[in-house]
């Protein structure tokens, strides 16, 4: 676990005991953290002859620093390393609080220097915070061999606050959780402390990301009891040291479940007074606690609308009680009813109006895009319409809506794609980056060994992180990193496993939900294709409401002669989006209902072009698995047989979904396939038949 080599000698007896280790050798339990030896030849530079770390600072998250250092770099140089009081040899790794203009509280630098007459590598920073990244951004450039010598780094987070969002009840089941039970292990909290906390914080701060939402939004109110919060207060302890902070979701209906009041409407004395102790108590135990995150209005969860108060009542209340201590309110904007007004359009027309009159200390949490973390979606229309209130952006690394454990789906390119995407307000050059000042990934974590339910799901916690800290990287230089960190330094893996990663996510798209298609998953788990449910409750609960196919076309119209969601965009975006030649088509039948026989860009017809997208979708698959294969004995096969399992079942599966949505599409516009393309495997009845109700991560 996370164990490094102590010496060379050791190194070698090491290999061999990991030879004839039993198979949980590469479980994946090391992450992008494996400190592994660094090949001789690829050593350079001064910082390669590291032999000792000297620490002028104090404190428990310098410490952490140190130990990360010590662990990372004995086992990538295999030497023993020693902590010194000064610097009396080249080579030394130098950690320095020193006052640096433009570092912030967060950032660092990382430069070769003469210090006392010696060649070193000094990371300084304003914060003993500072230094914790840098020294995890030192570990990261020897594990991705950037060279040693001359260089001269400065960075600082673009974000004050980056998260993860956990789904995790109190009874250690995760909501759209696919790698196991939660890693809070309640009952024995807090007397036992699991050393693998101390694992995840140290994976969280070698990314970046500062606070930890420990429970799922959907929440109980039992996590704000005296009892939980010592449990709480344990994590928190153990976090501390790597620069996380706690927060928990809030019930707003608490005061009423655990303080027996009458009501919890946020105007009343007794309701307002109950969160201001409970607050307190809360700081008492904790006295860096983030602040609360709320679900409140939504799919059943109690809230101020209740009380006939707006989202703003409730989330100043609970800002009022956070502020004395520093803490935030994150008020989630993930609001839809039945009121058979556009579901895309819900959000927005319930918040925008609410511009200036939120807490200084609130922070409006969104999705990314108007509707559920679908495989595309357009960016939500509330990034830069109020630019009174800050926002935070919500992204799921859980791949609920895409393929769950087993797909591999990098989300970097994803989150990238909506990170830069132009909102042109407040100001004509802004971007969705531009209008965010935190980002929140609801986890993808669990007790597997793996942490994320497979190997390629940590990817995307890492690029999640990693954009959480600069929003302006590239999914591509991301995903090199992790492969490298993750897989190998070979050149050969390098340039098999990144052009996998990048196209992944547009597979899924295709096999899916190609051109603008949205929600066609199966009701309730959201596992397989179901396109063709229409008889649920809620009109927004019925895939057929998003793809509304019928005899002539199919898509959402979302333009003025339909619901018009467009004009919630600037006008420049909506214009983009209006286009029906929209770039590459990947939002048309999210704006337009369109004929089937229309002639889309590709010069083809839409019927025609859709059955072509599910089959790139398939072929994407297949390629993935052919490049992949190619990495057999450069892998190391524990991984390698994981991996490739995974991939065979998703082809299965997008051969499924194809085949699932073209029948049920056939069935509704009568056209034949185009030559070239395959007929379903099985009639629609047979996938219509198909039942799931065990798919994990299914709330209950
Ligand atoms: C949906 C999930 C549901 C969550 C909800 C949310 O299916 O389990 O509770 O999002 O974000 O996508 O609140």
């Amino acid at each position: 676990m996370f164990e490094s080599r102590k010496s060379p000698k050791i190194a070698a007896g090491a290999v061999l005991l990991f030879a004839a280790a039993p198979a949980s050798a590469e479980d994946g339990y090391r992450l992008w953290l494996r400190y592994d030896p660094v090949e001789a030849a690829q050593l350079t530079g001064y910082a390669a002859r590291a032999t000792e770390i000297v620490v002028d600072a104090h404190g428990p998250t310098a410490e952490a620093a140190a130990s990360e250092l010590k662990r990372g770099l004995s086992g990538l140089l295999g030497t023993t390393i020693f902590s010194r009081p000064g610097v009396d040899r080249d080579g030394a790794i130098v950690l320095a609080l020193a006052r640096t203009a433009g570092l912030g509280t967060e950032g660092f630098r990382i430069r070769t220097k003469h210090l006392n007459g010696h060649r070193v590598t000094l990371i300084s920073a304003n914060s003993e915070r500072g230094l914790l990244y840098g020294s995890f951004a030192l570990l990261r450039r020897i594990q991705t061999r950037r060279p040693l010598d001359n260089f001269n780094l400065r960075d600082r987070p673009a974000l004050p606050i980056r998260m993860l969002d956990h789904w995790d009840n109190p009874d250690g089941f995760v909501e759209r959780g696919y790698a196991g039970r939660s890693l809070w292990d309640w009952q024995s909290l807090p007397g036992r402390i699991d050393p693998r906390y101390v694992d995840y914080a140290r994976a969280n701060a070698s990314i970046g990301i500062n606070g930890t939402v420990l429970n799922n939004v959907n929440a109980k109110a039992e996590m704000l009891t005296a009892a939980y919060l010592l449990k709480v207060k344990a994590l928190a302890d153990v976090f501390r040291p790597w620069g996380i902070r706690v927060y928990l979701s809030a019930r707003f209906s608490a005061p009423i479940e655990l303080g027996h009041l009458k009501t919890a409407d946020p105007l009343d004395p007794a309701v307002r007074a109950w969160w201001r102790s409970k607050t307190t108590e809360i700081y008492r135990l904790i006295p860096d606690f983030g602040g609360f995150l709320v679900k409140a209005n939504s799919e059943g969860q109690p809230g101020p609308q209740d009380y006939h108060r707006t989202h703003a009542d409730g989330a100043n209340m609970l800002a009022a009680a956070l502020r004395p201590y520093g803490g935030v309110a994150l008020w989630r904007a993930f609001v839809y009813s039945s009121s058979g007004e556009d579901r895309a359009k819900q959000a927005y027309d319930e918040f925008r109006p609410l511009d200036g009159k939120f807490a200084s200390n609130v922070i409006l949490q969104v999705k990314n895009g108007p509707i559920d973390f679908q495989p595309r979606e357009p960016f939500h229309p509330l990034f830069g319409a109020m630019p009174a209130t800050r926002m935070a952006m919500e992204a799921q690394i859980t791949k609920e809506y895409l393929g769950f454990n087993t797909h591999l789906a990098y989300l970097g390119s994803m989150w990238e794609e909506v990170l830069k995407s132009r909102t042109f307000r407040p100001r004509p050059a802004s971007r969705v980056s531009d209008t965010i000042g935190a980002m929140a990934g609801v986890a993808n974590t669990g007790r597997d060994r793996n942490w994320s339910g497979s190997d390629f799901d940590q990817a995307n916690w890492y690029a999640f992180g990693r954009l959480a800290w600069d929003p302006s990287l590239k999914a591509r230089s991301i995903a090199e990193e992790w492969t490298r960190m993750t897989w190998g330094n070979d050149s050969r893996i390098v340039a098999a496993v990144v052009p996998i990663m990048m196209t992944s996510r547009d597979d899924v798209v295709n096999y899916m939900t190609p051109l603008g298609l949205a929600h066609l998953m199966g009701t309730g788990h959201h596992y397989g294709p179901a396109p063709w449910v229409s008889d649920q409750a809620r009109p927004e609960w019925n895939p057929t409401y998003y793809h509304r196919a019928d005899a002539t076309g199919i898509g959402f119209d979302r333009t003025a002669t339909g619901s018009n969601a467009l004009a919630q965009y600037a006008p420049e975006a909506a214009r983009r989006f209006d286009d029906f030649y929209v770039s590459a088509l990947d939002y048309l039948l999210w704006f337009h209902h369109v004929r089937w026989d229309q002639r889309v860009h590709s010069g083809r017809t839409l019927w025609d072009e859709l059955v072509t997208r599910y089959d790139w979708g398939v072929q994407g698959v297949q390629a993935m698995r052919t490049d992949w294969r190619s990495l057999k004995g450069l892998v190391d096969d524990q991984r390698f047989a994981a991996v490739s399992a995974n991939l065979a079942a998703q082809e299965r599966e997008a051969r499924w979904w194809r085949d699932a949505c073209l029948a049920y599409f056939q069935s509704v516009s009568h056209r034949p396939l185009p030559p070239g393309h395959a007929p379903p495997e099985h009639p629609l009845a047979y996938y219509q038949a198909l039942r799931f109700p065990n798919a994990p991560g299914q709330p209950h």
